[in-house]
């Protein structure tokens, strides 16, 4: 047994966080309390230890099922494993997992020795990738060989030097697929004592801006979260989740997701992927009791559910997440899906809201929750003049401010200075760019946004970063990205560009010229539209925002002709 080696990184940076008053109250109220995250992982697979924690499959495509107790001891030798790659008490390590086993045994391995895990997606690319590793200074970057088709090790080297350009040691490439199955590797890593208001992890910013932001989480406020979501969904050690969203994505991690599965010890089980077929199978063979789906899945799930007439009598609870459901669609859950309809309105940032079980009907069908906590503190003021809030059941932007929702992004001066001035008020409250309705009740009905950013099907995409890679390019002299209605994704992207004269339109060539970039392939418009000028603003304004609105409007009246 060894005590992890020290890193030859930085440590993490400090970050902004709650005042020490309210630091004190959310201590002495009994909402934050002492347990990191290591202490979890050893708790919770010690006290379940005989439960089914985890059904799914791993890298290789077999099935396996484990246990607490074989889910502790796989967090332990993913440790040793890590460290023997170097990865040590306190190193940002990123991980960019499908949901396979291993993504669980990666995370609370890293939980168990002290290092941050950074929860990227699988379908990230070098240029989001490369940030993350930049801005975390990150020791690892762990993936799976090549599930996809992707060439990873390519892929690590594209990150590693855009990271050594920035200045920044490179992460070592961690491919979980090359770990031998029994083999441990290494020599076996003491759980690491870890204070719980010590950086735990960093989740990713939906984005509103071209630079990607990470959000700092400690053990005791996003733990608070995960006991106070699994409290009101009613998790016990009966529950069966499956998860079928992207693991790491905040909404199946903690609201109350995997997390708070594993706090009440139930089972989750992962889905290779999220098609109807491979969910109505497992919801049938593993009595799942609960799923969570973004607002397309919901609608492809009771298309195909009306269909195939699927087994779906356990399914207790289906939440519905992400981004705005459709009040019709939102009708036909219950009665196509079996389960009850609980809406899911949340954010990385912190602030998650819920329908209850218990609400009337019309506020499940028609809100999308309130919030998980009485100590939130929620304002919904005058986007033109934030200082005034507005009445009940009037429209505003949304701002948050609580135990669990964060007060700045992570990273140095260079990253964070002028978005942590844009993003929170200066008493602490975060900028949501959500535009809502509040009912007596305290539930909100989303009704907008009022920020730069594109909710494809629950992915974000910041307008700025598609419009800077589109606008590197030559002969493209202008360029909007803008999101337009799309019946099933909610909205799709859209890019308006102005050419150079007599540059030939060439839709398909952009949209190749911003994959082989190394952006993400939800970040891909799905369509092009190309204009000789573009309307004109008033002046002043902040034009790009302006134009944005304007050729929405534009485009979307083209559609309803
Ligand atoms: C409308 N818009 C929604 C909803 C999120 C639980 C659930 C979701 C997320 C999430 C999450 C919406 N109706 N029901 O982290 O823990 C839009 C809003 C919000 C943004 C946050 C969780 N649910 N949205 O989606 O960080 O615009 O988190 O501000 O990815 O998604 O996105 P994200």
């Amino acid at each position: 047994m060894t005590t992890p080696t020290r890193s030859t990184r930085s440590r993490a940076l400090p970050y902004p966080r709650h005042g020490e008053a309210e630091r004190r109250r959310f201590r002495e109220l009994g909402l934050w309390t002492p347990e990191s995250f290591a202490d979890f992982v050893v708790d919770r697979t010690r006290r379940y230890a005989a439960n089914t924690a985890v059904v799914g499959r791993d890298c290789h495509g077999a099935e396996v099922r484990w246990t607490y107790a074989d889910l502790g001891q796989q967090a332990a030798l993913a440790a040793r494993r890590l460290a023997s790659y170097g990865v040590a008490r306190g190193d940002r390590v990123v991980v960019a997992l499908p949901n396979v086993v291993e993504y669980l045994a990666v995370v609370l391995g890293l939980f168990r020795m002290g290092a941050v895990p950074v929860f990227a997606l699988p379908t990230h690319r070098e240029i989001e990738l490369g940030q993350f590793c930049t801005i975390a200074d990150a020791a690892a970057l762990v993936v799976v060989g090549d599930p996809d088709g992707t060439d990873h090790r390519g892929l690590h080297k594209l990150v590693s030097d855009r990271v050594a350009e920035q200045g920044v040691e490179p992460p070592v490439l961690v491919d979980v697929e090359e770990w031998e199955r029994g083999d441990a590797g290494g020599v076996a890593v003491e759980v690491a004592d870890v204070a719980a208001d010590e950086l735990a992890f960093l989740q990713l910013s939906g984005g509103t801006t071209g630079i990607s932001k990470l959000i700092p989480r400690a053990a005791e406020e996003y733990l608070y979260s995960v006991r106070a979501s699994a409290e009101i969904c009613g998790l016990d050690q009966d529950t069966v989740m499956l998860v079928v969203l992207p693991a790491s994505h905040n909404f199946p991690m903690s609201s109350p997701g995997i997390l708070g599965v594993l706090h009440a010890g139930g089972t989750v089980v992962l889905a290779p992927d999220p098609s109807p077929r491979t969910g109505f199978a497992l919801i049938a063979r593993e009595h799942v009791t609960v799923t969570a789906l973004v607002p397309p899945l919901a609608q492809a799930w009771i298309s195909a559910a009306r269909r195939r007439r699927p087994d779906l009598s356990s399914l207790r609870t289906v939440q519905v997440g992400g981004a705005k459901l459709n009040d019709v669609v939102a009708r036909d859950v219950e009665p196509v899906l079996h389960g009850r309809l609980q809406q899911v309105f949340g954010m990385a940032e912190g602030l998650v809201n819920y329908t209850r079980d218990d609400d009337p009907d019309e506020l499940v069908l028609t809100t999308q929750g309130r919030p998980m906590s009485a100590y939130d503190e929620v304002r919904v003021v005058d986007p033109d003049d934030p200082s005034r809030e507005v009445t009940d059941g009037q429209e505003g932007a949304l701002l948050t401010r609580g135990p669990y929702t964060i007060r700045g992004y992570y990273g140095g001066p260079s990253w964070t200075e002028a978005v942590n001035a844009s993003s929170f008020t200066e008493d602490g409250f975060y900028r949501t760019g959500d535009l809502v309705r509040r009912h007596p009740s305290g539930h909100l009905t989303v009704t907008g946004r009022d920020k730069d950013q594109i909710n494809r099907a629950g992915e974000k995409i910041a307008t700025d970063e598609i419009e800077g890679h589109l606008l590197a390019r030559r002969e493209v002299l202008d360029a909007v990205a803008v999101g337009l209605p799309d019946a099933y994704l909610g909205e799709r992207i859209c890019a308006v560009v102005r050419l150079e004269p007599g540059a030939e339109r060439r839709p398909e060539e952009l949209a190749e010229a911003l994959r082989t970039a190394g952006l993400a392939t939800y970040k891909i418009p799905d369509s092009f539209v190309f204009l000789d000028d573009f309307p004109a603003t008033h002046v002043g304004k902040n034009s790009r925002r302006e134009l944005r609105r304007l050729l929405t409007d534009q485009l979307a009246d083209q559609l309803t002709d």
